[in-house]
């Protein structure tokens, strides 16, 4: 038998490379080995990646495994998705998030839920992640930048929320807003950005299950330099349209102007799906660096069609992808 060596230069193919019917004979497997660590609230599963869960802080976050969302990667170590970070209201540097987002003070902390909705509503952090049960997912979190990771985050799907508010018609994009608290956040000061940082999705997008209001990774809370205490997750997305430190979630009728897009219209677009068939104006997207695992030097893995999450697909049928990137 011929064996291909696969682009990541190992003659063992990574999961997210091998053919969509092995990758669905794993799957199979995998839901099946992960039955019981989902009945025991994902212990053996964070047991079996116990490298990867170590040097989380104390706070602990009780949450039930979702195998059927849960990338089968290998998860990121904590030590590196805590430390190497995108944060810009608290530095434009990977390292600078970890070391300053301490002055961050994540209790009280309110979010209002307002707009286009029958049923605004403000709530407590702590009401907002008791509205419903919490599940552990670990997702691939691609950067613009070029480099990826897997975490295992704790939140619950965005349409839980969606559906308590009840949008009227005329909402079609919900809208984030970020805290933007110069006393808090050194980074403001800066002018990179315009702030708050604003991020937005199309509704069918926000109300897919896939998206996910995120309060915790790694079986704790959120460390404050990765979004503490609530953010959105978009794992088909890149990584900036996952907001961090959201305030206000806003349905709205038009198209949310958004941080990145206001800064570089022609670089970032509205909706930034993962796509290795589009390269950015500076650089191509065909491939990515797995932080954490792979060495700098190593051979890059190939960067996946929506981030690999090829459910999201049929959002976007009809629609041109290198026109709406
Ligand atoms: N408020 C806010 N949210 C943000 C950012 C930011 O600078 N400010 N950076 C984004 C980018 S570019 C990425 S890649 C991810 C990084 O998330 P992580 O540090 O938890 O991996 O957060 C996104 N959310
Ligand atoms: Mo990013």
């Amino acid at each position: 038998m011929l064996i291909q060596r696969s682009p990541n230069g190992r003659d063992v193919p990574y999961p997210s490379e091998i053919t969509p019917q092995a990758v669905y004979e794993q799957r199979r497997d995998f839901i099946k080995k992960m039955a019981m660590g989902a009945a025991a609230g994902g212990a053996l599963w964070e047991m079996a990646n116990r490298e990867a869960f170590a040097q989380a802080p104390a706070t602990k976050l009780a949450a039930k495994l979702n195998p059927a969302y849960s990338a089968m990667d290998k998860p990121t170590p904590f030590k590196d998705a805590s430390t190497y970070n995108n944060y810009y209201e608290f530095g434009t540097d990977k390292s600078e998030p970890a070391v300053n987002a301490h002055t961050l003070k994540t209790r009280p902390w309110t979010v209002s839920i307002e707009g286009e909705v029958k049923k605004p509503m403000t709530l407590d952090i702590d009401a907002l992640t008791k509205l419903a049960p919490l599940e552990e997912r670990a997702y691939r979190l691609r950067c613009v930048e070029g480099w990826s990771m897997v975490i295992p985050w704790i939140g619950y799907s965005l349409s839980e929320l969606i559906k308590k508010v009840e949008p009227t018609g005329n909402a079609k994009f919900v809208e984030f807003v970020t805290l933007a608290d110069p006393k808090q956040m050194p980074g403001v000061k800066s002018r990179v950005l315009t702030w708050p940082y604003v991020e937005g999705l199309r509704m069918d997008e926000a109300m897919h299950p896939l998206t996910l209001l995120t309060v915790g990774m790694y079986g704790q809370v959120l460390p404050n330099q990765n979004g503490a205490p609530v953010r959105i997750v978009v794992p088909w997305k890149y990584g900036f349209k996952s907001a961090k430190s959201i305030v206000k979630i806003r349905f709205v009728k038009d198209m949310p102007k958004t941080a990145w897009n206001i800064s570089a219209p022609s670089e970032y677009g509205f909706y930034s799906n993962v796509n290795p068939d589009v390269d950015h104006p500076r650089w191509s997207q065909a491939t990515e660096r797995r932080i954490g695992e792979d060495g700098f030097f190593q051979k890059k893995r190939k960067t996946l069609m929506f981030n690999g999450y090829s459910d999201v697909a049929s959002l976007y049928t009809g629609m041109d992808l290198k026109k709406n990137f």
